[in-house]
């Protein structure tokens, strides 16, 4: 028995089908699904650029007979929507398991979305855990699934199931043979001629995968009492279960497709039949479509954010105390760019010339909150350079202010680079930034192909950044020290006044504070301070001011000796603890 978080736990339930290649692109909350299978015997993995990518890499090795685990967040099913759509029309060779992993509550993701809808729309099974045991044993049925009715397999997961660590019995890994390859146009060359058949071919699968669910073991019914019942899957199961413990059940395993005659039983065993669910209609849509009628909620269930008991038990009409109030004398605690981060001169210095930025996604995306608030707009990855590209060609000919796109290196990479070369290729205007902190810190760290550091350690090449985009024929490409305040505004002086006419590219280069903390004496205020507020400005969480003098202060367990807020001082206030004041001082 081990515990294991649900992203854990299909890690393991794919190594033990015997999968053998993992591909990614990280997203919370699928992350540490591909790090943890990465780390079994066996098995190669890698992060790919983006989702779509990972799915077309993945779809190669199954077709060549391997089992294949791909991960992603549910926004990255948007990236890799194509392929699937359309591997679900040729189907698989080796099993081909995705997971996709949704953020109910937007803990930490530009949207709520639930992936579900997509296994509706590519005919695909939808599998949901409710915990770690089932995410393994979901994982490993998920492959057999997969290759028994040749198609792809979504496993469906939330924050909540992915990230809750339960206890998990683990198994051994079955050894698959590489399945052999055999040309075959009429399933994997999909132009029309071919895709016609192929999509009779899904119609009739979608039957025999109806018929499957009906008695497939992941669905089940808990019989209790007859009053209420209750469809559900997933993390919401959970949450039904503690809530009303006297409801029937009809807990789902695969929840595309539905199994009509057991829907229809459970239904008729009922006085009054609801489906819970988190953030969509989804599973409701699906049993009403069956022709069963789905009751409403005495007390309305909420359509966004995640469930809990305490509103599953609410929408049937129970008291639930409400949680107290926040009192008003708790400071807020916002979050914000780490102390020392390369990222931020770059934001303070455009909010200094009063630029639009067009920003992307990534820890600058904090670049949008006060004091630097320097973000205009930030819609999906790789959309900064676009999006800049589109004011440019809206604003042109009127006098406007510089428009500049803020984009991360691992950003760049998965789509910011295609966006460029559509910049590049209509001759469009504008700035980009690329804020290369050597790594992809916002989802923990990752490599990605402008730092070279792949997901196993295995040798690789670093692209060379400057060079890509010296290649793309971009005249004014720089290259500039972040931490360096006279550089980085010299730099956006040259590319939105000088260049104002032309497209420039300034890449920032300096690593994330998290790849290398290195103890530099941390700074202080001295009696110089004139409580002008501009470090502050910085959005420094080692700096704060006084609350009766406003005098700035540094909190010596937070700096790291960046210097950055030191190049703003106008009273040479704040100065370095000299060298020798380091051993153990913090
Ligand atoms: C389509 C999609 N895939 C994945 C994510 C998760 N995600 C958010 S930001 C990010 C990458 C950030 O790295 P980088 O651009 O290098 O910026 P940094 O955080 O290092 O500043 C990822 C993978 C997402 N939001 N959308």
């Amino acid at each position: 028995m081990e515990l294991l978080s649900g992203n854990e736990a299909i890690a393991r339930g794919a190594w033990e089908a015997g999968a053998t290649i993992g591909v990614a692109y990280p997203g919370t909350p699928s992350t540490e699904t591909m790090e943890s299978f990465a780390t079994y015997d066996g098995v190669y993995a890698e992060w790919c650029t983006n989702e779509k990518v990972a799915v077309e890499v993945g779809m190669g090795a199954s077709a060549a007979g391997a089992r294949v685990l791909a991960t992603m967040k549910h926004v990255g099913v948007n990236v890799a929507a194509d392929p699937l759509l359309t591997a679900a029309y040729t189907g698989v060779n080796g099993g081909f398991v995705i997971l996709a992993a949704d953020d109910p509550g937007m803990y930490s993701s530009q949207n709520e979305q639930d992936s579900h809808f997509y296994a509706l729309a590519a005919h695909i099974p939808s599998l949901d855990p409710s915990d770690s045991a089932e995410a393994l044993e979901f994982a490993r049925q998920a492959f057999e699934v997969s290759e028994r009715f040749d198609v792809p397999v979504m496993i469906r997961s939330t924050v909540r199931v992915s990230h809750t660590k339960t206890p998990v019995e683990v198994g051994e890994r079955k050894n698959v043979e590489l399945k052999p390859y055999e040309k075959d146009p009429s399933k994997w060359v999909m132009m029309p001629a071919y895709a016609k058949p192929r999509r009779k071919v899904q119609l009739v699968r979608d039957e025999q995968l109806r018929a499957w669910t009906e008695t497939c073991s992941l669905n089940r019914v808990e019989k209790k009492g007859s009053d209420i019942g209750v469809i559900c899957a997933g993390a919401a199961y959970q949450h039904v279960v503690e809530a009303l413990p006297e409801a029937s059940v009809l807990k789902l395993g695969v929840t595309w497709p539905l199994p009509k005659a057991l829907v229809e039983e459970f239904a008729a065993s009922v006085e009054k039949l609801y489906v819970v669910e988190e953030g969509s209609e989804y599973l409701t849509g699906q049993v009403k479509s069956l022709g069963v009628a789905v009751s409403e909620f005495p007390s309305g269930l909420p359509k966004d954010g995640e469930l809990s008991p305490g509103l599953v038990k609410r929408a049937f009409g129970f008291e639930v105390p409400e949680h107290a109030e926040t009192p008003d004398d708790v400071p807020g605690r916002p979050p914000a760019l780490c102390a020392g981060c390369p990222h931020r001169l770059v934001f303070k210095e455009l909010s200094r010339i009063k630029a639009i930025v067009t920003g992307d996604i990534g820890c600058y995306t904090l670049g949008a909150l006060p004091p630097l608030a320097s973000m205009d707009t930030c819609l999906d990855m790789g959309a900064s350079v676009s999006m800049s590209h589109g004011f440019e060609l809206a604003l042109s000919g009127t006098e406007h202010r510089p428009v500049v796109a803020v984009i991360g290196d691992s950003t760049f990479g998965h789509s910011g680079l295609s966006s460029l070369i559509t910049t590049v290729y209509n001759r469009g205007a504008g700035t980009v930034c690329i804020l290369d902190n050597r790594t992809t810190a916002m989802t923990g760290r990752q490599g990605n192909p402008f730092n070279g550091v792949t997901l196993q350690k295995r040798e690789s090449r670093e692209l060379d950044l400057v060079g890509v985009l010296e290649a793309l024929g971009i005249d004014n490409v720089s290259l500039v020290n972040p931490h360096d305040m006279k550089e980085v505004r010299n730099a956006l002086k040259v590319a939105t006044k000088d260049q104002a006419d032309e497209l420039s590219v300034i890449v920032f280069k300096a690593p994330c504070v998290l790849l290398h903390r290195e103890r530099k004496p941390y700074y202080f205020v001295n009696g110089d301070c004139r409580a002008c507020g501009v470090c502050a400005s910085l959005g420094c969480p080692a700096i704060s001011r006084e609350p009766e003098t406003n005098l700035a202060s540094i909190d010596p367990s937070q700096c790291i000796g960046c210097g950055q807020c030191a190049q703003y001082c106008g009273f040479a206030a704040i100065e370095q603890m000299p060298a020798s004041s380091m051993g153990g001082a913090r």
